[in-house]
C-alpha cells in the first residue's frame, strides 16, 4: 500500500500529531500491520484487519474493547501501566473504533508498546517469562463474562473440523497440488483418530472451558527490553472461550521449537525439551494454581495437538492455493506444514519425556 493512501487512512484516526512515517511490519501471517510515527515522536500501530479471515470485524473489535477495558481496570488496581500492559485502541476522529475505507478495507489503530520487542525466538529464560505472562493473561480473564464474547472464527481450534476441512481441500484440489503432497496428506490422515482429544474433553467436562487467547505465538507478546518480562499480550483477535491447552500448545509449537516455523532443513527441527520445561514452569506459575490435574496431565498432548492442527491448516491452505496465511514464496505453506509435521513426529517420540517434565509440576 502506498504512502499517500496510508496517509489518508491515518488521517481518520485520533493520533496525537501528524503522521510522518509509515513502516510495514513483516511479522504476523494474517493482518496488514504498519508502524506509524507522528510528528510529536509518538508511535502507533495501524492495522488492516484481514476480513477474509475475520468475517465479522465489528465483533472482533467489540471483543477487543471489552477485554482491554476489563484488563485495564485490573492493571490499574495492581498499580501497573494500563497503556503498556495491554493494548489501547485509538478511535477514529469521528468517534468510532474502526475506519472502513472506500474499498471496504477495515482499519483499526493501537498505541505502540514502546521499549519492548516482539521476538521470533527465545532462550529458556525469556520463554519462561513469556509463558508467565501468557498464563497471567488467562488468569486475569478468569472472571471475564465469557458469554459476552463473540466467536470471531467459528471452530478455530476444533481439530476435528480442521481435519474435515483438510479432507475437503484434498477432494477439491483447487490448485492441482494434491498428488504432489500425497506423503503429507497420508501423515495427516494417519492421525485422524487423535483429533477429538481436546474437543472431546471439553464436551465431556473433563477439560474446563476458559477465556483463552488462542494464538500464543511468541511474536504475539511484547517483551520488555530492559527487564525481559512479558509486558503485554497482543493480537487479541481470537480471544474466545477455549481450553488452556490451546494457549499452552500453540506457544510450545512455536516457542519451544529448535527452528523457525518455515525452516526447510528438517534435521534442524525438533522440540527442545529444555524450552518445553521452561515454558511449562512459567505458564504454571502465571496461572497461579488455576490448572486442574487433568489439564496439567494433558499439556504434552495439547502441544502435540496444536502443532498437528496448524500443520494440517498449512497443508490445507497449500492445497487451496494459499488463500489464508500470508506467504512470501510459492511453497512456503508446504514448507510450514512439513516443518510442523516433523515437530509432531518428534513430539511423538519424546512423549514420555514430555510427560515426565509436566509431572514435576503436578502437586
Ligand atoms: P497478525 O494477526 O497478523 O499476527 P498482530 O496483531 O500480531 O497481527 O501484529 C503483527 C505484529 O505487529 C506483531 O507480531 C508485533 O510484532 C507488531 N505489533 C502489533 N501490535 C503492536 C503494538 N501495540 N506495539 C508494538 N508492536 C505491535
Ligand atoms: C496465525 O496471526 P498470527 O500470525 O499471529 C494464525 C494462527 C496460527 C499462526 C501460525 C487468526 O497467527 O492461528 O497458529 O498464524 N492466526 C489466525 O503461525 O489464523
Ligand atoms: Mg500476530
Amino acid at each position: 500500500m502506498n504512502e499517500t493512501a496510508l496517509r489518508e487512512i491515518a488521517a481518520q484516526f485520533a493520533f496525537s500529531a501528524e503522521p510522518t512515517a509509515f513502516d510495514l511490519c513483516e511479522n504476523g501471517h494474517i493482518n496488514g500491520t504498519y508502524f506509524v510515527t507522528c510528528a510529536d515522536g509518538r508511535r502507533y500501530i495501524l492495522q488492516k484487519i484481514n476480513t477474509h479471515v475475520f468475517k465479522q470485524p465489528d465483533e472482533v473489535m467489540a471483543n477487543i474493547i471489552g477485554v482491554t477495558e476489563f484488563l485495564k481496570e485490573k492493571i490499574e488496581a495492581a498499580g501497573g501501566d494500563p497503556e503498556r500492559e495491554t493494548l489501547t485502541v485509538i478511535g477514529t476522529v469521528e468517534g468510532g473504533v474502526a475506519y472502513v475505507d472506500a474499498e471496504g478495507g477495515y482499519w483499526r489503530a493501537y498505541l505502540y508498546i514502546e521499549g519492548a520487542t516482539s521476538h521470533q525466538s527465545a532462550n529458556a529464560e525469556l520463554l519462561a517469562r513469556a509463558a508467565r505472562a501468557f498464563g497471567h493473561f488467562q488468569r486475569q480473564l478468569a472472571d471475564y463474562p465469557a458469554d459476552t464474547l463473540c466467536e470471531t472464527i467459528p471452530n478455530f481450534h476444533n481439530t476435528v473440523s480442521r481435519m474435515e476441512n483438510l479432507k475437503a481441500s484434498v477432494a477439491a484440489d483447487r490448485a492441482g497440488r494434491a498428488a504432489s503432497v500425497a506423503d503429507e496428506i497420508a501423515f495427516a490422515l494417519a492421525r485422524e483418530a487423535q483429533c477429538g482429544f481436546i474437543v472431546g474433553g471439553i464436551a465431556a467436562g473433563t477439560l474446563p472451558l476458559r477465556v483463552t487467547h488462542n494464538d500464543t505465538k511468541l511474536n504475539n507478546i511484547m517483551i520488555d527490553d530492559v527487564t525481559g518480562e512479558g509486558i503485554c499480550v497482543i493480537d487479541l483477535d481470537t480471544v474466545m472461550p477455549g481450553s488452556v491447552l490451546y494457549d499452552f500448545g500453540d506457544a510450545i509449537r512455536f516457542g519451544a521449537s529448535s527452528a523457525p516455523e518455515d525452516e526447510t532443513d528438517l534435521n534442524k527441527v525438533y522440540v527442545r525439551t529444555d524450552l518445553f520445561d521452561a515454558f511449562t514452569a512459567g505458564f504454571v506459575e502465571g496461572l497461579d494454581g488455576a490448572l486442574t490435574e487433568a489439564e496439567l496431565r494433558a499439556l504434552p498432548m495439547g502441544a502435540w495437538m496444536m502443532t498437528f492442527e496448524v500443520g494440517i491448516r498449512f497443508l490445507a491452505d497449500y492445497l487451496d492455493g494459499d488463500v489464508y496465511f500470508r506467504t512470501h514464496y510459492p511453497t512456503q505453506n508446504l514448507d510450514r506444514a512439513r516443518n510442523q509435521f516433523k515437530l509432531v513426529a518428534d513430539m511423538e517420540s519424546k512423549m514420555d519425556e514430555l510427560d515426565a517434565i509436566v509431572a514435576k509440576y503436578i502437586r
